[in-house]
C-alpha cells in the first residue's frame, strides 16, 4: 500500500494477504447505471492482472468477493472513500458514486500493473485499509485544441490516464486564434472556416456537436467534467476570420497559423459581438452539464482596457443567464465579478485584483504547471519563457505559499495546462504532460504535510511499469530511479 498516487489520507496495514478465488467477482448494492459502470470499469481495468473480465453481480457478497457500496457517513464527502482488504474480503464504500470510482482507482494500484503469462492465474494483495479524502475539490488538467486539433480517441485517452490519477477536471481551451474546434449551429463557418488550420497552416479539424456530446459523456463516466473555454475578446483571430461582420472594419482577416498573442480582440462597441456571444455561450451551454463556462480573457492587449472591463462584466451575466458560473483567466479581475466567478491564476499580473474580489482560485502558476515548458534546456518540445520545469520542480511547491494573501479557503485547486503551439501528437502529449501532471494530481488530492520529493520520487519510480501497460509515451526524467 506505499506506491499509491496521489497519496491517501490514511494508510494502515495490517497482518495477511488477501488472495483471489476462481469465482471472485465484484459485488455492486446499487442497480444505479453509474456505480454499475464503476464496477464494470474495474473488471476491464483488471483484466491484465485477472486474465478475465471478473463478473459483476449485484451479490450478496460472499468470501473471496471485491464490494463496492455506498454505505460509507457523510462525512467522507462526495469523493472520499474507505478501502479494506481483509482475508476474506476487499471492500470499498463511499457515501458517492465519485468516492466509490477513486476507491476502485486505488485498488487498481494496489495490484501490479499486469501479471505475466496467459492463463487465468490468482493475484494477491496485502490486507490493510485505506481512508481518504481530496484537499481541493477541483483538480484539473487543460488541452489546448486550438492550436493544434487533437481527435477524440485521443482525448478520451489522456481522460482515462488523468482519472487513474484521480483529477476530476478537464478544461478544453477549445477556440484560439489558430483555431475554433467547436461546431456553433448558429455561426457555422467558426468551425468550417475558423477550424479548417492549425498553428504552421497544416489541416486543422473540429469536433462536431455529436462528437462533444461524447467526448462529455466519457469524461463524466470517469468522473471528470468538462470545462469549455471560448477565449475572448483576445484570442479571437479565427473568429474574424469567419464572419467580416465582426470585425470593426467589415473585413475579415486571412486564417492566422502563426504563434503570437495579444494582437487580436472582438470589437466590445458593436452589438453584434454580443449576439455573437450570447448565441456561442447559448449552444455551449446546452452542450455542458457541468457548472463552468470559460470564458478565456487572457492577454487581451489588443482590446483598450475600459473596453475590456465592459466586455468582460457583459459577458459574465450573458453566463449567468444560461445558469452557469463564469471562469477566465485571471485577466478578468479588472471587472467587477460576480461571487460565483472563478478567476484561474496563471502568471500573476492580475491575481492582487481578483484577491481583492475574494474570488475562488484555480490555480495554474506557469512556472510549476505549465506542461509546455521544457524539462530542460535538451526537450525537443516546447517552450521556456516560464523557465524550464523538471518532474521535481512540478511536484514541489504549495498552493498557500504560491502568493501572499492566497489562503486554503480561496483555492477552488489546481490545474494543470498543456498549449500545443509545439505539440501535435498524442505522443508529443504524453511526453510532455507525463510523469510531472502526476505530481500536480498528487498537489491536488493530497495533504500537504510530510510533502517530499525523495519520498514521493521513489513512488512515482514504481508507476513507470504503470504508464507503460498504459500505452503512455511519458519521459523517463533521469530524476527518477525509474522501476
Ligand atoms: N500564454 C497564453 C497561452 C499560450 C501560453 C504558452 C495563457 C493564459 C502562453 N495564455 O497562458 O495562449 O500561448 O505557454
Amino acid at each position: 500500500m506505499q506506491n499509491i498516487i496521489p497519496k491517501p489520507h490514511t494508510v494502515m496495514a495490517a497482518p495477511g494477504v488477501f488472495r483471489s478465488r476462481p469465482l471472485t467477482r465484484i459485488v455492486v448494492n446499487s442497480a444505479d447505471p453509474f456505480v454499475v459502470g464503476i464496477a464494470r470499469q474495474l473488471a476491464d481495468a483488471l483484466v491484465p492482472v485477472a486474465k478475465q473480465p471478473l463478473p459483476v453481480s449485484d451479490g450478496p457478497a460472499r468470501e473471496g468477493d471485491i464490494s463496492l457500496a455506498l454505505t460509507a457517513h457523510a462525512s467522507v464527502g462526495s469523493e472520499g472513500y474507505l478501502l479494506t482488504v481483509t482475508p476474506t474480503e476487499i471492500l470499498i464504500r463511499a457515501f458517492a458514486p465519485a468516492g466509490l470510482f477513486y476507491g476502485t482507482q486505488t485498488l487498481r494500484q494496489l495490484l501490479p500493473p499486469s501479471i505475466p503469462g496467459a492463463e487465468k492465474g490468482g493475484w494477491e494483495v496485502a490486507a490493510g485499509s485505506i481512508h481518504d479524502v481530496p484537499r481541493f475539490a477541483y483538480r484539473g488538467a487543460m488541452l489546448d485544441v486550438a492550436r493544434h486539433f487533437i481527435a477524440p480517441r485521443d482525448i478520451k485517452k489522456y481522460i482515462d490516464i488523468i482519472a487513474a490519477y484521480k483529477l476530476n477536471h478537464l478544461h478544453l481551451h477549445l477556440t484560439d486564434d489558430q483555431g475554433w474546434r467547436i461546431e456553433i449551429r448558429s455561426w457555422d463557418k467558426l468551425a468550417t472556416h475558423g477550424g479548417s488550420t492549425s498553428v504552421g497552416g497544416g489541416a486543422g479539424g473540429y469536433y462536431t456537436q455529436a462528437e462533444y456530446r461524447d467526448l462529455v459523456e466519457y469524461a463524466a463516466s470517469r468522473h471528470v467534467t468538462i470545462v469549455p473555454e471560448i477565449d475572448m475578446p483576445g484570442h479571437t483571430s479565427a473568429v474574424l476570420s469567419s464572419y467580416p461582420e465582426l470585425n470593426r472594419d467589415g473585413i475579415a482577416p486571412a486564417l492566422y497559423t502563426g504563434v503570437q498573442v495579444g494582437f487580436s480582440s472582438l470589437d466590445a462597441d458593436k452589438e453584434i459581438t454580443y449576439a455573437f456571444v450570447e448565441d456561442v455561450v447559448r449552444e455551449i451551454a446546452a452542450l455542458t452539464p457541468g457548472p463552468y463556462i470559460h470564458i478565456g480573457g487572457d492577454e487581451a492587449q489588443a482590446t483598450p482596457t475600459d473596453d475590456y472591463v465592459r466586455f468582460i462584466e457583459r459577458v459574465q451575466g450573458i453566463v449567468n443567464a444560461c445558469d452557469k458560473q463564469m471562469m477566465g483567466w485571471e485577466e478578468i479581475g479588472q471587472a467587477r465579478l460576480d461571487p460565483s466567478t472563478v478567476a484561474q491564476h496563471w502568471n500573476g499580473a492580475q491575481t492582487r485584483a481578483v484577491i481583492k474580489q475574494a474570488l475562488k482560485l484555480v490555480l495554474s502558476p506557469a512556472t510549476f504547471t505549465y506542461l509546455d515548458m521544457k524539462y530542460d534546456a535538451a526537450t525537443h518540445l516546447g517552450q521556456d519563457w516560464a523557465g524550464e520545469l523538471d518532474v521535481k520542480k512540478a511536484y514541489d511547491w504549495e498552493p498557500t505559499r504560491l502568493l501572499d494573501g492566497i489562503y486554503e479557503q480561496d483555492i477552488l485547486g489546481v490545474e494543470a495546462p498543456l498549449w500545443t503551439e509545439t505539440i501535435s501528437t498524442l505522443d508529443e502529449i504524453e511526453y510532455m504532460a507525463f510523469p510531472r501532471l502526476l505530481g500536480i494530481a498528487e498537489i491536488g488530492w493530497s495533504q500537504p504535510d510530510g510533502q517530499n520529493w525523495e519520498e514521493y520520487s521513489a513512488r512515482l519510480a514504481a508507476h513507470g511499469p504503470r504508464l507503460r501497460q498504459m500505452g503512455v509515451n511519458f519521459f523517463a526524467a533521469s530524476q527518477v530511479d525509474w522501476k
